[in-house]
């Protein structure tokens, strides 16, 4: 193994969470000085040495930076692990946001009992709740609707409502993936939410494997007090009988990110609103949905189902006129997109993160086509509404729209993302649509081809 040479102009920052610009020179390929704008950035380039470490090592190098301007010596991987390392060896869940999909359920909730009130329930107040006890989350709402009655009534009416609902909550996408990577693996798992355990136990008991998933359940009325306070954490930990070091945190709200941190645990954000990824600066990593978490980055076991690039999905269907975009697929990047409209799409849109997907499309008259597509917010342009862009993988000599098409999507691909310029976006939107084009080729997608619904219109 070579030289490594790490210098940094950022050493007094090791508080505050900005990047840190590293100069990094692996003495064994001397020609190449690599410049490391980014940490991720800093992870691949490290892979491509084939030095053996991986992300999570540097994850922790965060929090002991200095240690990493001192390897200036040999690196080999067993110095390199002994400094740097301390990878985790548990995880700790949240549940709702995190595993289930809970946010609709509390809107239509809160709809039926504002209206009593005769109130109408503004899903834009969601953060508000995001994360709280249930009391503190009942506090918010009577306050900031003024309703008549205190906190306690308040609770006594909702929970009946809520009780009712929980047959109907849906796993989140990767949830259930997730927990069966990791029991599988032997990985020890704990749920801790901030509700009571009693509705904890209610919830999960719709999902098939999820409760003996759990070697520790820690509910809200366990411990003193909720997050953001660490304790539910630490006593995770504890009944785990793990160093808090080793244990790390998936979570979806600000509360529960805090309270991780105070814990003094890895964190992983995997934010249920859209577009708030920017406050949730404390965590470790942020990640679009379950989907993109890495395990390896944290010392954990590799999901083992990506095949070639792609992450096989349950498909879905979706299909409508092709409808006017925002006009500038073909004009601004070259990429036209067959744009549907989300009406009557919202509960699916909903359901599935924000991402590069692929699979068939089937034009009524014209047959069916590879296809790659982006749903979401293209952070590039920053778009106020989640669209579905479907670029067909052929070559059309004319435009459709209003005709219909249909799409079964078979696949994940990668988040969105943003990009430093234009001609970055477009190279990576092609290398998904070269990536689309092999994996369609391999039976486990290709057999979706001859779905009559690519051709039932
Ligand atoms: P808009 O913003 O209206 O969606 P685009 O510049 O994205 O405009 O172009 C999309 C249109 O181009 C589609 O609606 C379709 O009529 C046409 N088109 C031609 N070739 C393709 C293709 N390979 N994939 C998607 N759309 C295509
Ligand atoms: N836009 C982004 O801002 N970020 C992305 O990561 C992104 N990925 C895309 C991937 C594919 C396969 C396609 C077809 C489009 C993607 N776009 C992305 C969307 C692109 O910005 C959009 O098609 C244009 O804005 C046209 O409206
Ligand atoms: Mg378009």
């Amino acid at each position: 193994m070579g030289h490594a040479s790490v210098a940094s102009n950022g050493l007094n920052n090791l508080d505050s969470k900005i990047w840190v610009k590293i100069h990094i020179t692996i003495t064994n390929s001397p020609k190449k000085p690599y410049l490391s704008e980014q940490l991720p950035g800093f992870h691949s380039l490290i892979a491509d040495c084939r030095l053996g470490l991986s992300w999570s090592l540097f994850a922790r190098a965060r929090s002991c930076f200095d240690l990493l301007v001192l390897l200036d010596a040999p690196m080999t991987e067993k110095m390199a692990t002994a400094s740097l390392t301390k990878l985790v060896r548990c995880v700790i869940l949240d549940l709702d946001g995190t595993l289930l999909n809970t946010d609709g359920i509390v809107g239509n909730v809160l709809k039926v009992l504002l209206s009593r009130y005769g109130k109408q329930w503004d899903g834009r107040e969601a953060h508000k709740i995001l994360g709280k006890t249930p009391f503190e989350a009942a506090a918010a709402v009577v306050e900031d609707y003024q309703l008549p009655c205190s906190t306690i009534e308040f609770i006594s009416q909702i929970s009946p409502l809520f009780s009712d609902q929980w047959c109907n909550i849906k796993a989140l996408p990767g949830a259930n993936r997730l927990l069966k990577h990791l029991k599988n693996h032997g990985v020890p798992m704990a749920l801790a939410s901030n509700s009571p355990k009693e509705s904890i136990e209610a919830k999960i008991s719709y999902h098939d494997g999820w409760k003996s998933s759990f070697s520790v359940i820690i509910g809200g009325d366990e411990v003193r007090t909720g997050k953001p306070s660490p304790d539910m954490f630490l006593e995770a930990a504890e009944r785990l009988s793990m160093e808090p070091s080793s244990c790390l945190v998936i979570e979806d709200s600000l509360p529960g990110v805090t309270a991780g941190k105070a814990a003094e645990m890895q964190v992983v954000a995997v934010p249920s609103l859209p577009k708030q990824s920017h406050l949730y600066t404390a965590a470790d990593e942020v990640i679009n949905s379950l989907l993109d978490l890495r395990p390896e980055k944290w010392g954990l076991p590799p999901f083992e189902d990506w095949v070639d690039g792609t992450l096989p999905l349950d498909p879905w269907y979706i299909g409508g006129p092709v409808i006017k975009g925002f006009g500038r697929g073909s004009k601004v990047l070259g990429i036209p997109t067959a744009n549907l409209s989300t009406k009557g799409y919202s509960d699916l849109l909903a359901e599935h993160p924000s991402g590069v997907y692929f699979g068939w499309a089937g034009l009524s008259s014209r047959g069916v086509f590879k296809m790659v597509m982006s749903i979401g917010w293209n952070p590039y342009f920053d778009n106020k509404e989640k669209t579905i862009e479907p670029w067909i993988l052929y070559k059309f000599d004319e435009d459709f729209y209003g005709e219909e098409l249909r799409l079964i999507i078979v696949g994940y691909i990668r988040p969105e993302a943003n990009f430093p310029s234009l001609e970055s976006l477009i190279a990576k939107i092609h290398e998904d649509g070269e990536i689309a084009e092999k994996a369609l080729e391999l039976p486990l997608y290709s057999s979706y081809k001859n779905d009559p619904y690519l051709r039932s219109s």
